[in-house]
C-alpha cells in the first residue's frame, strides 16, 4: 500500500493555525516549519486563542504524528469476502467511483430486501459540526434510516439527559471557564482534569491563588486530587449517597439559598424528602466517608460566596449516571450557585467536539439544534430546511450499544462508521467482532485500519483534523473555526465530501449540493434557528474575528451567551427542576465470586481507543500497555509479588496486565485504562448494563476477581 505523501501546507508562510484534535479544551495551535521533525513541521501553542493561551499538553504537542503516520490509509480499500474471511483477506486498493458505486449498490440491495432501517450509521464526537450535521442528514435523507447514533452515547449522554431534566437545556458548562478563577469553592467529582483536560489546570490553580477551596471526589488519588484541599476517596457507585449527605447538612443547617429556591426552582419538597435519611453519620456508615468530612464540605460549599461543581464520566458512566448527575446539579441549585459570575455547574465534555457533536442530529432521537424527531413542529422545521416532506423523516432510533445488539440480532445488515472505533470502546466487547461479521456491508471511514475496520468490507480514507476546515464547539459551548492547514495526503477525501458523494451515488445528491464547507455551516445555522442550540447568528467571519462565540447566538448582532441561566432556565416556566434522588445499587454488586470493583478510565498520554495515540511514538512509549492500579491491601490479599502481573476476571472476560501498587486507590477497587484493543482491552470485562434514561453503559463499575498471574517461564 502507498504510504502518505509528505504533507504540504495549505498556505505557504507558516503552515497555519489549528486546534488540537483530542480533548474538549480545543487548545489553539500553530504549525511552524521545523527541521527537527521528519515532516518539516512542528506544533506550537497558539499565543492568541483565549481558552488555553500559550499552552498545549503532551497530546497536543504530539498531534502531528498520527496525521503523517505511515499506517495512514490514503486510498479506498476493499475486501470481497464476508464474515470471518474478512479477518484474513488482504485489502485491495480501489478507485473512489468504484467504492461509491459498489457501496451504493449494496446499500440499495439491502434496503430492497430488508427495508431501509436495516442500514445504520455510527458517528463520532471528534468530527466537526458540519460533518456531524451532514452525517445526521445523510442518515435521515439519503438512507431514510432511523438507526443513527454515535460514540458520544458512551460519553456525554447521562450529563445531557440530566441537563435537559434539570435546566431544560444540555450545554455541558453553564459558564465560561474563566469563571473558575473567581469561584471560592470548587467541587470536582469523577473528573480527572489534570490528565484529561490538562490545560484547564491553570484555571484551578488561579482559583486557588484567589483563595478557593478545591474538593475532589474520586476512588483514586489522581493528578487532579494533588491540587485539592480535601480529597474524598469514594468507593465507585456512592456519589448519590455522598451528595445526599451534603444536601442533608445544607438543609438541616438551613444553609440553602431560600430566595433562589423559591423563585427559580421547583421540586424542593421531593429533594427534602429524599435526603432526610442521609445524615452524615448514616453516610459514613454506608460509604465510609467520615461524617465530619461530609459536614465540612457541605458547610464550605454552601457558605462560599461563589462556587462551581464539575462532574465527568466517573459518576456519569453508570446505570445511575443520570441520577448521580442530577444530584450534583441539586447541589448547585439549592445553594443558588448558578447563573451568576463565579458560579456554575459543568459536566466536563470529553471529545474535541463532544459538545457540537451532540447538537446537530447524530443522536438517535435528535435533529439539528437539539430539535426532536418526535416533535411534529421540529420535524416540519427541519424537513423544510432540507427540502423534504416531514413524513419522509424516520422516527427515533436506538442508542449506540443497542445498534450493535441489533446487528447481532440480525435486524441491522449494513453499517457506516465514521469517527469511532466501537470494537475497542464498547462495553462487554468480546462479542462485537463476531456481531460485525454478520453484517452484509460494513463501511468504515477513518485514517487507520482500526480494530473496527478489520471487519469492514470497505475502508475509506477520511481527513485528519489538520486537513479539514470546519467549526467545533468546545466544552464551554464556545463555537470556533478551525482552518485547513495541510493538503490531503494521497487520495484521502474530506469527510464531508465522502458523505455528499455517497449521497449522490444513492441518488439523493440533490439534497447534498454545497459549494464548500462554509455552505454546509450556513445550512446548519439555518436548521438550528429558533432551536435550543441556536447557531443562526454565527458565521465563519464572526468566528474568525471574535475568537469564537458561545451558543445560543440567535442573530447577527447577538454577542453569544457565555453565562447561561442568568434570569431563567430553559423549561417553559423558566424554573429549574430539583430532584429527590434515592441512591440505587450498581447493576453488578460485588459478591463472593467477584469480590472487587473494576473501574476504568484514562491516562494522560493516550486518547480513547488509542487509534491515534498508540501510533504516536512520543506518547505510546510512556504507556505502551495498560497497567492496573491496585491498593497494597489488595496486593497483600492476593499474594502479589514484586513486579508480579495480575489477572482480572469479570463474568464476561479476563485481562492479564501489569500492576501498579498504590495507596491512592480505594482498597477494594481496581482501575484500568481502556485505550487498547485485542487481548489488552479492558472492555472485554466491563458491564453492558445501560442507564434506563440515557442508555449509557456502566463503564465505571463491574464486579471482578483479582488473582496473581504466574509469569510464563520464558519471561525470565
Ligand atoms: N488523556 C486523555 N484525555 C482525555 C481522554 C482520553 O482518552 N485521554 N478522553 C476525553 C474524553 S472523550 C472524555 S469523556 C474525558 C473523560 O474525562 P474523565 O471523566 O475525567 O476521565 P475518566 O478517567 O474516564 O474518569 C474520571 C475519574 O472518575 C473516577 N471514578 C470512577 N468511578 C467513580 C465513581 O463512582 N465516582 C466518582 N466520583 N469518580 C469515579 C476515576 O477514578 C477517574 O479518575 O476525557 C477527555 N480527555
Ligand atoms: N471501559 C471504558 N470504555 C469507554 C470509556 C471509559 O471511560 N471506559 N469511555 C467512553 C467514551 S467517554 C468515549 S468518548 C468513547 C470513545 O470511543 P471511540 O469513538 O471508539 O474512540 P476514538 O479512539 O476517538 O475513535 C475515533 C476513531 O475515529 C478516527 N478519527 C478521528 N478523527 C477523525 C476524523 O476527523 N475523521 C475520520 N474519518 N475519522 C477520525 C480515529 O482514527 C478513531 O479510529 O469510548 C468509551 N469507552
Ligand atoms: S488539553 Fe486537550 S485540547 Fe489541549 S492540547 Fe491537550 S489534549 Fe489537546
Ligand atoms: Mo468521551
Amino acid at each position: 500500500m502507498a504510504s502518505p505523501a509528505a504533507p504540504s501546507a495549505a498556505s505557504t508562510e507558516t503552515a497555519g493555525s489549528s486546534h488540537c484534535c483530542f480533548c474538549s479544551m480545543q487548545c489553539g495551535m500553530e504549525l511552524v516549519p521545523s527541521d527537527k521533525t521528519s515532516v518539516g513541521l512542528a506544533i506550537k501553542p497558539s499565543p492568541s486563542f483565549p481558552v488555553a493561551t500559550g499552552r498545549l499538553c503532551q497530546k497536543g504537542l504530539n498531534a502531528l504524528d498520527h496525521v503523517v503516520h505511515p499506517e495512514r490509509i490514503t486510498e479506498p480499500r476493499m475486501k470481497t469476502g464476508s464474515g470471518a474471511e474478512l479477518l484474513t483477506e488482504a485489502w485491495k486498493p480501489a478507485a473512489w467511483n468504484e467504492a461509491y458505486s459498489s457501496i451504493a449498490g449494496r446499500l440499495r440491495d439491502i434496503g430492497t430486501r430488508h427495508g431501509k432501517h436495516a442500514i445504520a450509521v455510527y458517528g463520532g464526537g471528534s468530527l466537526t459540526n458540519e460533518v456531524c450535521y451532514l452525517l445526521g442528514k445523510f442518515g435521515r435523507v439519503a438512507l431514510g434510516t432511523r438507526y443513527i447514533d454515535y460514540n458520544g452515547r458512551y460519553c456525554m449522554s447521562s450529563a445531557a439527559a440530566a441537563g435537559n431534566q434539570a435546566f431544560g437545556l444540555d450545554r455541558g458548562m453553564t459558564m465560561p471557564l474563566s469563571d473558575i478563577r473567581s469561584a471560592r469553592y470548587i467541587i470536582l467529582a469523577g473528573t480527572n482534569i489534570a490528565e484529561c483536560q490538562p490545560t484547564m489546570m491553570p484555571y484551578l490553580l488561579d482559583a486557588k491563588k484567589n483563595g478557593a477551596t478545591i474538593v475532589t471526589i474520586d476512588p483514586r488519588n489522581t493528578m487532579t486530587s494533588k491540587v485539592a484541599d480535601i480529597h474524598v476517596r469514594l468507593q465507585p457507585g456512592f456519589d448519590s449517597v455522598l451528595v445526599n449527605g451534603l444536601l442533608n447538612v445544607i438543609l438541616a443547617e438551613r444553609l440553602y439559598a431560600d430566595d433562589f429556591i423559591r423563585e427559580r426552582t421547583v421540586g424542593f419538597e421531593r429533594l427534602e424528602e429524599a435526603v432526610k435519611p442521609f445524615t452524615p453519620d448514616r453516610v459514613e456508615e454506608i460509604s465510609g466517608v467520615l461524617a465530619g468530612v461530609v459536614r465540612t464540605i457541605a458547610r464550605g460549599f454552601a457558605k462560599a460566596e461563589t462556587g462551581i461543581v464539575l462532574t465527568a464520566r466517573g459518576l456519569e458512566q453508570q446505570i445511575n449516571g443520570v441520577e448521580n448527575t442530577l444530584n450534583y446539579i441539586n447541589l448547585s441549585l439549592v445553594t443558588g450557585k448558578i447563573g451568576r459570575p463565579g458560579c456554575g455547574y459543568g459536566a466536563v465534555t470529553g471529545q474535541a467536539n463532544g459538545q457540537g457533536g451532540r447538537e446537530h442530529g447524530q443522536k438517535a432521537d435528535q435533529l439539528p439544534g437539539y430539535r426532536l424527531l418526535e416533535n411534529a413542529a421540529d420535524r416540519e422545521y427541519v424537513a423544510n430546511v432540507w427540502g423534504i416532506d416531514p413524513a419522509e423523516l424516520p422516527g427515533k432510533g436506538v442508542s449506540a450499544y443497542e445498534m450493535l445488539q441489533k446487528i447481532d440480532e440480525g435486524e441491522i445488515k449494513a453499517m457506516i462508521v465514521l469517527g469511532s472505533n466501537p470494537v475497542v470502546s464498547s462495553p462487554n466487547s468480546s462479542w462485537i467482532g463476531k456481531a460485525l461479521q454478520k453484517l452484509e456491508l460494513l463501511v468504515v471511514v477513518d485514517m487507520f485500519e482500526t480494530e473496527t475496520a478489520a471487519y469492514a468490507h470497505w475502508l475509506l480514507p477520511g481527513s485528519s483534523f489538520l486537513e479539514g476546515e470546519g467549526t467545533l464547539t468546545n466544552l464551554e459551548g464556545r463555537v470556533f473555526h478551525r482552518s485547513q492547514s495541510l493538503e490531503l495526503p494521497g487520495r484521502c477525501k474530506h469527510d464531508y465530501r465522502i458523505i455528499c458523494e455517497l449521497a449522490d451515488a444513492l441518488g439523493r445528491g440533490d439534497y447534498f449540493q454545497y459549494e464548500g464547507i462554509e455552505d454546509v455551516f450556513l445550512e446548519l445555522a439555518r436548521a438550528t434557528a429558533g432551536a435550543k442550540a441556536d447557531y443562526s447568528g454565527i458565521t465563519y467571519k464572526r468566528l474568525q474575528e471574535e475568537n469564537g462565540l458561545f451558543w445560543p447566538c440567535p442573530s447577527d448582532d447577538h454577542p453569544g451567551t457565555p453565562l447561561l441561566f442568568r434570569d431563567r432556565f430553559h423549561h417553559a416556566d423558566g424554573k429549574a427542576r430539583l430532584f429527590g434522588i434515592t441512591p440505587n445499587m450498581p447493576a453488578e454488586p460485588v459478591d463472593r465470586d467477584f469480590p472487587y470493583v473494576l473501574t476504568t478510565g484514562r491516562v494522560s498520554s493516550h486518547y480513547l481507543s488509542g487509534a491515534q495515540t498508540r501510533r504516536t511514538e512520543g506518547l505510546n512509549k510512556k504507556a505502551p500497555v495498560p497497567v492496573a492500579e491496585i491498593h497494597p491491601w489488595l496486593a497483600g490479599q492476593i499474594g502479589l509479588t514484586v513486579n508480579g502481573r495480575i489477572r482480572l476476571t469479570s463474568r464476561r472476560g479476563s485481562l492479564v496486565c501489569d500492576a501498579k501498587v498504590t495507596e491512592g486507590i480505594h482498597p477494594r477497587t481496581v482501575f484500568v485504562p481502556f485505550h487498547w484493543g485485542g487481548q489488552l482491552s479492558i472492555n472485554r470485562l466491563t458491564n453492558d448494563a445501560l442507564d434506563p434514561v440515557s442508555r449509557m453503559p456502566e463503564f465505571k463499575i463491574c464486579a471482578i476477581r483479582v488473582e496473581p498471574e504466574p509469569k510464563p517461564a520464558e519471561a525470565y
